[in-house]
C-alpha cells in the first residue's frame, strides 16, 4: 500500500493535468497522463506500477473544496448517485410497463450489456421479470469485435432506443459515453429529451460538461455539448441527470476502455445495487450508503494491486508472446470469461492488433453470454468464443510462444478447469491463472501444482454487508484491472505505444479520426490541415489527394481506414521526412517495432 509520502507525490503529479493550460483545449479523457509519460520504456513491474497509480486516480477525493473538477467522491456527484438509485428503486417497485435501458458504444456498450444481464439475473432470484435491456452501437457483433462506425450516427441511436421502448410507459435511460462524445448516445439522449413524459435520461461520462464534444455532427442539428447542457437545465427538476465526475486522463491517452470502463462499472453498479437493496430489502438509499459502496470498490483496487509482482510476471509473459509473434489466450468461466472476451476485443482498435493476437473464450460460449442476438459463431472466427472452439481450432496449434491464461473462481467447476489446463499443458508450459476465492471457500487443491507458476490468486474477505452477488461484481472489476494491465502491458512491450499514445490505433470513427490528427500535430508540430492531409493520403494510399478525397465526409475517410494498416505511423513518417506514402510504408515494413520506427523518424527529423 502507498505510504503518505507516495500518496502526496501522487497527488502532486495528478494535479498537473488539472492546470487550465495543460494540453488545453483537450477534454480530460483525451489528455495524456503525466504519470504515464514514459510507460513505453518501462518493464513489466514499472508498467503495472504506473497503471496502479493511474487507476487510483479514479478514487481520488477532491484536492481542494472548491476544486474545478468534480470527482467520484464529490458531494454533488454522490447526491446525483442517490437520486438515480432512488429512481431505480421506484422502477423496481412498480416494474410493470417499465424498462431500464443501458446504452453505449464500444466498451461502454459492453459494460451496459454485462450489467443489464447481471441485474436481470438478480431480479430472477427475486422472482421478478427482467427490467433491464442493453443497447450497443453496431448490435451484438460489437460485443466481440470493434464496430466503431455506428458510433457516429445519432439517428441510428435514437431509432434503436425507440424500438426498445415499444409497449412501455416509463423508460429510465442510461446513456454512457466516457468522453461525452458519441453521437449515437447524443441521439438517444435527444430522443429522451423530446419524450420526457415517457423517458428520463441519465448521462454517464468523465469530462466536465463544458468540455463535452462540440463539433457539428454530420446530418444532425445539435452537438453533444448542447444535449448535455439541455440535460443540466432539466437536472434541477430531476427530469434528467448528468453523472460526470472526472477520473483523470487514461494511462494510454484516450483509451477509455481502462479508467472510463472502470468508473462506468463502479458508478452504474453502485446505483443499481442500492436501488435493488432498497426495493427488495428496504435498505435506505442515502449518501452514506453510496459512499460505502464506492469505498468497497476502492478496496478492490487495493486488493488487486497487492498482487503487483504476480501481475507483472504475467504481463512479461504475455509481452514476450506478442514479441515472438505468439498469442495470448484468455480461457474464462461465467462473467469473468466475458471480461476476457471484452478485453481481447478492444486490442484491435486500440493497438492496431490482429484479432488473433489476444483472444478470449468462455465456458459454454453463447449459451452463457445471454446476448440478445444469440449464437453469432457463424459470422466468422472472431465470433467463436466457446472453450470448445478453443479446443478444436486453437489448441492443436498452441506452442511455447503462446501464453494461456485461465480465469476462474472458487464457485466454478474445478474439474473443468483442471481438465482443460491438463490439455493445454501438453502444448505449452506457459499456462497462467487468475483466480478468486473467499473466506471459507477455498480451492480444493493447491492451484500452484496445476499451473506450475506464480498464480494470480486473490483471497477475498467479504464484509458482513457483502452478498455473493456483490462479491462477483468485485471479482469482475479486479479481473478487468488485471486483464487491462496484461493486454496493455503486452502491447507496450511489443512496441505498440509511443510515449503514452496509442500510436497504431485504427481510425474507424470521427472521434478516432480527430485523435489521430491530434497525435500527428503533437509529435510533428504540424497544423491541423497538414496533419489531416497526410492522414488522408495514407488512408487513400494516394500521393496526391483528388478533390473528391479531400472533400469527402469523415465517414467516408473512416470507411477507408478499415482496410488500412499502420496509418498514423505512416502519416508521421510522411510528415516528418517529406517522403512519399509508399516510401514511408516501405520504411515501416523494415522495422518490426512501431515505436522504434516512430522514435527514429522523429528524432532524426529534428537534426
Ligand atoms: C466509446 C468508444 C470506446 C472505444 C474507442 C471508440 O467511447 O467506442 O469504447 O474504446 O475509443 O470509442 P465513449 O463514447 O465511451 O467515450
Amino acid at each position: 500500500m502507498p505510504g503518505d509520502q507516495e500518496k502526496a507525490s501522487r497527488a502532486r503529479a495528478a494535479q498537473e493535468w488539472e492546470f487550465p493550460g495543460y494540453e488545453s483545449p483537450l477534454p480530460v479523457t483525451e489528455k495524456s497522463n503525466p504519470l504515464s509519460l514514459d510507460i513505453d520504456r518501462a518493464g513489466p513491474q514499472q508498467i503495472v506500477h504506473v497503471l496502479q497509480e493511474c487507476d487510483a486516480e479514479v478514487f481520488q477525493g477532491d484536492l481542494q473544496p472548491d476544486a474545478e473538477f468534480k470527482r467520484l467522491y464529490s458531494e454533488s456527484v454522490i447526491q446525483i448517485l442517490v437520486d438515480v438509485a432512488d429512481r431505480v428503486k421506484t422502477i423496481l417497485r412498480e416494474p410493470d410497463d417499465s424498462l431500464i435501458v443501458l446504452s453505449g458504444c464500444g466498451t461502454s456498450g459492453r459494460i451496459a450489456f454485462l450489467l443489464a444481464n447481471t441485474f436481470n439475473r438478480m431480479l430472477g432470484w427475486h422472482q421478478q421479470k427482467p427490467v433491464y435491456s442493453y443497447i450497443i452501437a453496431g448490435g451484438d457483433k460489437a460485443l466481440l469485435t470493434s464496430q466503431e462506425a455506428p458510433e457516429d450516427s445519432p439517428s441510428l441511436g435514437a431509432q434503436v432506443l425507440k424500438e426498445a421502448c415499444v409497449g412501455r410507459k416509463h423508460v429510465f435511460f442510461i446513456g454512457i459515453s466516457c468522453g461525452l462524445s458519441a453521437p449515437f448516445v447524443a441521439g438517444q439522449l435527444d430522443f429522451c429529451l423530446n419524450n420526457l413524459d415517457m423517458l428520463t435520461p441519465v448521462l454517464i461520462g468523465f469530462n466536465p460538461a463544458h468540455t463535452a464534444r462540440n463539433e457539428p455532427i454530420q446530418g444532425w442539428p445539435h452537438t453533444f455539448r448542447q444535449v448535455t447542457e439541455r440535460m443540466l437545465d432539466l437536472q434541477r427538476a430531476q427530469r434528467a441527470f448528468v453523472l460526470n465526475p472526472v477520473v483523470g486522463p487514461e494511462a494510454i491517452s484516450g483509451s477509455s476502455r481502462m479508467k472510463g470502463g472502470t468508473a462506468t462499472k463502479v458508478l452504474l453498479e453502485s446505483v443499481l445495487l442500492l436501488g435493488h437493496r432498497a426495493a427488495h430489502s428496504h435498505v435506505e438509499i442515502n449518501r452514506q450508503a453510496v459512499l460505502d459502496c464506492i469505498r468497497d470498490y476502492e478496496k478492490v483496487h487495493e486488493m488487486t494491486y497487492c498482487k503487483t509482482n504476480e501481475l507483472a510476471s504475467v504481463v512479461g509473459k504475455a509481452g514476450t508472446s506478442l514479441q515472438k509473434e505468439g498469442h495470448v489466450y484468455y480461457l474464462g468461466w461465467k462473467t469473468l470469461g466475458i471480461m476476457g472476451i471484452i478485453d481481447a476485443s478492444e486490442c484491435v482498435p486500440t493497438f492496431g492488433a490482429d484479432f488473433q493476437d489476444i483472444r478470449g473464450f468462455m465456458y459454454g460460449g453463447f449459451s452463457e453470454m445471454n446476448n440478445k442476438e444469440g449464437n453469432l459463431s457463424s459470422l466468422g472466427p472472431q465470433f467463436c468464443i466457446d472453450h470448445k472452439d478453443f479446443v478444436s481450432t486453437i489448441l492443436p496449434l498452441i506452442g511455447e510462444n503462446d501464453t494461456v491464461i485461465f480465469i476462474f473462481t472458487v464457485d466454478d467447476d474445478f474439474g473443468d478447469v483442471e481438465k482443460l489446463a491438463g490439455q493445454v499443458k501438453k502444448k505449452t508450459s506457459n499456462v497462467q491463472a487468475i483466480c478468486h476465492e473467499y473466506k471459507g471457500h477455498c480451492f480444493p487443491v493447491n492451484i500452484n501444482n496445476i499451473f506450475d507458476s506464480k498464480v494470480l490468486k486473490i483471497s477475498w474477505t467479504p464484509s458482513d454487508a457483502d452478498d455473493d452477488f456483490f462479491m462477483r461484481l468485485q471479482w469482475e472489476l479486479s479481473t478487468k484491472w488485471m486483464l487491462n494491465g496484461i493486454s496493455t502491458g503486452a502491447h507496450i512491450l511489443k512496441g505498440k505505444v509511443y510515449k503514452n499514445y496509442m500510436i497504431d490505433l485504427k481510425v474507424t470513427n470521427s472521434k478516432l479520426y480527430r485523435r489521430a490528427i491530434g497525435i500527428l500535430q503533437r509529435f510533428t508540430g504540424c497544423q491541423w490541415t497538414q496533419g489531416e492531409r497526410a492522414l488522408l493520403r495514407v488512408l487513400y494510399g494516394a500521393e496526391e489527394l483528388t478533390k473528391e478525397m479531400a472533400t469527402a465526409d469523415v465517414s467516408r475517410h473512416t470507411q477507408a481506414a478499415t482496410t488500412s494498416d499502420r496509418v498514423v505511423p505512416t502519416a508521421l513518417v510522411v510528415l516528418q521526412t517529406g517522403c512519399s506514402v509508399s516510401q514511408a510504408q516501405a520504411q515501416l515494413r523494415e522495422c518490426s517495432v512501431v515505436r522504434d520506427a516512430v522514435e527514429t523518424c522523429l528524432t532524426s527529423g529534428r537534426h
